[in-house]
């Protein structure tokens, strides 16, 4: 089972990461995502859709046309884990 990040090692993954902030009221992290028009947004949202299936792990998100708003939990893990960061790593180089 994956674990929870905690103290100095969820400091360190958090600090490396550019633009997530964490969640009021709920161990996640969150970052909003404009791009140039839908095509592009949802482009971005199936590249997204496949690392996360690879890895069985997936994204909250809410998209209304160039807009993609982004939280990543680990909830069998009841807050941020190594697999968020990994795909919050992801995520950022598919928006390029
Ligand atoms: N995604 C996220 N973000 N957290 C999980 O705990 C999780 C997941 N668990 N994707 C996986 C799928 C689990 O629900 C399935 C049954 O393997």
């Amino acid at each position: 089972m994956t674990e929870r990040l905690t103290g100095p090692a969820r400091g360190d993954a958090l600090a490396d990461l550019d633009g997530w902030s964490e969640v009021d009221g709920r161990d996640a992290i969150a970052k909003n995502f404009r791009f140039r028009d839908f095509n592009e947004a949802f482009g971005f949202m199936a590249r997204v859709a496949l690392f996360a299936e690879r890895a069985d792990h997936h994204p909250e998100w809410f998209n209304v046309y160039n807009r993609v708003e982004i939280t990543l939990s680990t909830h069998d893990a009841g807050g941020v884990s190594e697999k968020d960061i990994a795909l919050a790593r992801f995520i950022d180089a598919a928006a390029g």
